[in-house]
């Protein structure tokens, strides 16, 4: 563990910040002091980096690899601070020169490298893996761009690029030595050679794949792992201008260009799927990259490719990594010359599959002529891959032809990314108890009967040190001071405070906390936008992407109900609220979009209607991110987690409000379900459908809208709003929604849930009304939140798919 006295930090800040900057610290701006602080942090971090890497490479522990599309980081310097152990000494120290440390971590960019829960699970795992000694890599895309920027325009959502870079980003490190080469386009060609075929890739068009290196410090532990991102170049150097003639020389900048667009953008659909030859490219960049230089660095330190998977795993974060199945295949039998036999049995046992969604729309398939063009060799190894498993299909299911067509891997002129997830893995997992039954007994039952013992279990799960100790500092305070420091170690000790909870005057300490945090996130909130927010009002909070299925639509129609009651009865007896939320559409999701703009049009009216605007307000929030999360989950009362049941495969934002001891209303969907049974039901607000009524209905029909409407006359209301004018003078601005909930049946089942829905925050309302009891419940929230640390989830990975060796010199 880093010890650091504060005299010598200064010193050592001092002298950083002149050799940078070359002059007085007083002199230079808050970027300045930012940027030395940052690379004097590193400079600590490089050490343990360096330690951790000779260590691996002198016990050669099983190394695991997980690949992703995403990594949602966020910003880095509180949390390395706080996992180095020296976030005091560093505070202090800066405060000595005038520098408020949090205003410096305000000027970090977040690294937005993801679209949302898939992506910020990714980098809660990292933190997880290097703060339990387990030997974890990350390995995706450096994207120049990461998710848009968004910006509300008129209540509309405008999207700006995200330049995240233009500052410099000082935890990363290009690793130009250690660049692969991908190989796109072309043909294969098959000689014989001694009886044995040769497949040689020829004409390809190679690109430069160059690693970024990240540190991940581990919690108090000297580790740190490593994250490796990597960036597309041109595989020859700079153009020779001299050389070029106008014409070529404008090519040469074309080819560049074109080149460097595989890592120029983040595609920004989280939920639909579109078969764009730009995003293939990206996947089968990071995947042959990644696993080439697995294979390199095993090699160099003498592994034996035939016990490869002894002391490698591989993990693919949803399919769109899985061409690092045939990648491997393909290593292991053109350039290690093994059988395809041994090169299926090491593939197989080395690669795990986390599954992150049941909406069909969000398969990944490949039209197989796009594929064979970009990937010949990569298709070829599919089509024998599908060969060999079909031809066991047909002796299982002979005559079913329907059934076999669904299984296989190439089918319709496609290839079916999660079938050949599933056949070349030796795991597949959902992300919550329901999620993965949904999977074995609807989505994938047929892969399930054929391989019943791949699939298990993984529970979501967050990590406490960044959604706890560094972002909600008052909570953890409090928890210290009456259970101990335990927990930051071993997070179910969190169930200590239960018996706290229980007392009065913890109770009113956490009323205290609360308040704090409300109060900090209205500053910041009036900072940014002017709007004063009532710290005396629920906070309801509903942040995450915007999407059909996760219902904002459910709690605008509610809104839109009290803000007819308090009209009719302007002393209507409730707590007053507002309600908040934030979130991306992807830009192309019209109905998406057209959400965020009701969402506005309501704040809009009841916030300037002084019949009402003392009890109700609504608020968007723009440019939902990572850091602004961090503001928001401390200050909710109440945390909204109202998806369609059956939808939601997991959630995760759900376990962060727990764990920071908001009250929760939820469907029994994902992980609510589990967090339901953790705390008990008088600890938590669920309503709605089950799981059985809606597959139920999705499979047989009988749901009808628009017989609710007609009957309802609560929901004729509210719904007829959406198109009277109450909330835009353009009386179809709204359309779309109305369209989606009428017209078109309404999917989601946002009517078929209303009255259960104002049921609930009625309950809700009540329980508010004694501050004891509320804090009450919010204590036991927090008590059992910790089995939804990401320690445990990784602790589960490690042992029942990884195999790691689980060093406990932590624990
Ligand atoms: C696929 C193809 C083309 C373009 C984009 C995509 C794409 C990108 C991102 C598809 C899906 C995603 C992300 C999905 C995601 O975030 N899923 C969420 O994963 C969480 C972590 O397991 C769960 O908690 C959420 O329930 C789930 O929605």
């Amino acid at each position: 563990m880093l010890t650091l006295e504060k005299e010598t930090f200064k010193k050592a800040y001092e002298n950083k910040y002149k050799n940078l900057h070359g002059q007085e610290i007083n002199e230079g701006s808050n970027s300045q002091k930012y940027e030395a602080l940052g690379s004097l942090i590193k400079d600590y971090v490089i050490r343990i980096w360096m330690n951790t890497n000779k260590n691996y490479n002198i016990t050669g522990e099983k190394q695991v690899y997980y690949f992703s599309m995403e990594f949602l980081l966020g910003r880095l310097l509180g949390d390395v601070l706080l996992n180095l152990g020296i976030m005091d000494v560093c505070r202090d120290a800066l405060a000595d020169f005038n520098i408020d440390l949090r205003e410096l971590e305000e000027l970090e960019q977040d690294q937005g490298l993801g679209n949302g829960g898939l992506g910020r699970l990714a980098a809660c795992f990292l933190d997880s893996m290097a703060s339990l000694n387990i030997a974890g890599n990350g390995c995706g895309i450096r994207y120049k761009y990461g998710f848009f920027e968004q910006k509300i325009i008129d209540g509309k959502q405008v999207e700006v690029s995200d330049n995240w870079l233009k500052e410099g980003n000082v935890w990363e490190r290009k690793k130009i030595n250690k660049a692969e080469i991908v190989k796109f386009g072309g043909e294969v060609k098959v000689q014989e050679l001694n009886g044995n075929l040769t497949f040689t890739h020829v004409n390809y068009e190679p690109i430069l794949a160059v690693p970024y290196d990240t540190p991940i410090v581990g919690y108090e532990n000297d580790v740190a792992n490593t994250l490796r991102l990597w960036s597309a170049e041109t595989v020859y150097n700079d153009f020779d201008y001299s050389s070029f003639n106008r014409g070529e020389l404008l090519k040469a900048i074309e080819y560049k260009n074109s080149v460097e667009s595989i890592s120029q953008i983040l595609y920004p659909e989280d939920s639909f799927y579109e078969g764009k030859i730009l995003r293939l490219k990206q996947q089968y960049f990071f995947v042959s990259a990644g696993i080439q230089s697995i294979i390199r660095h095993f090699k160099k330190y003498g592994g034996n490719i035939k016990l490869l998977d002894e002391k490698i795993a591989v993990h693919i974060n949803d399919t769109h990594p899985t061409l690092a199945i045939p990648e491997l295949m393909r290593i292991l039998m053109d350039d290690e010359e093994l059988s395809w036999e041994e090169a299926w049995r090491i593939t197989t046992n080395s690669i795990s599959y986390t599954n992150h969604t049941i909406l069909a729309e969000a398969l990944e398939k490949w039209p197989i002529e796009m594929f064979t063009k970009l990937l010949p060799r990569i298709y070829m190894i599919v089509k024998e891959i599908n060969r060999v498993y079909c031809e066991k299909l047909n002796a299982k299911y002979e005559g079913q032809s329907d059934k076999i067509n669904r299984m296989a891997i190439l089918a319709d002129g496609q290839v079916k990314m999660a079938n050949l997830a599933v056949v070349g893995s030796h795991s597949v997992n959902g992300v919550a108890k329901l999620h993965t039954e949904i999977l074995k007994k609807e989505e994938m039952k047929d892969l399930y009967y054929l391989y019943p013992n791949k699939f298990n279990n993984k529970t979501n799960g967050i990590t406490h040190r960044r959604w706890l100790l560094k972002s909600n500092q008052e909570l953890a305070s409090l928890l210290m001071e009456t259970i101990g420091d335990s927990f930051i170690k071993h997070p179910t000790d969190l169930i200590y405070f239960e018996k706290y909870a229980k007392e009065k005057g913890v109770q009113e300490e956490l009323n205290r906390v609360k308040i704090k945090n409300k109060q900090r996130l209205a500053k910041r909130v009036f900072n940014k936008t002017g709007i004063v927010m009532n710290i005396d009002s629920i906070f309801d909070v509903h942040v995450k992407r915007i999407h059909a299925y996760k219902r904002q639509t459910l709690n605008c129609l509610r809104i839109m109900h009290l803000y007819n009651q308090l009209k009719a009865n302007p002393s209507l007896d409730i707590n007053p609220r507002t309600f908040i939320f934030a979130g991306k559409a992807a830009p192309g999701y019209y109905l998406a979009k057209n959400v965020i703009e009701l969402i506005n049009c309501i704040a809009d009216t009841v916030n300037n209607d002084p019949r009402v605007n003392q009890k109700l307000n609504v608020i968007f929030l723009e440019n939902y991110k990572v850091s602004l999360a961090e503001d928001i989950i401390p200050a909710t009362d109440l945390s909204e987690q109202i998806s369609t049941t059956t939808k939601e495969a997991s959630g995760t934002s759900n376990m962060k409000f727990m764990m920071n001891g908001a009250v929760t209303i939820a469907t029994l969907d994902g992980a609510n379900i589990e967090i339901k049974d953790e705390v008990g039901e008088e600890n938590i607000v669920i309503f709605g459908m089950t799981a059985i009524e809606v597959l139920n209905y999705l499979q047989n029909g009988g749901y009808s809208s628009i017989g609710i409407y007609n009957e309802n006359k609560r929901v004729n209301r509210v719904v007829g709003d959406l198109i009277n004018g109450t909330y835009h003078k353009d009386k179809d601005r709204f359309k779309s929604i109305y369209d989606n909930l009428i017209t078109y049946n309404d999917e989601f089942f946002v009517l078929k849930d209303f009255d259960a829905y104002l049921a609930a925050q009625d309950k809700v309302d009540m329980l508010y009304r004694d501050m004891h009891n509320w804090q009450k419940i919010c204590g036991i929230n927090v008590a059992h939140s910790g089995i939804f640390s990401s320690d445990r989830t990784i602790q589960q990975y490690a042992t029942g798919i990884w195999g790691s060796e689980l060093i406990y010199k932590n624990l």
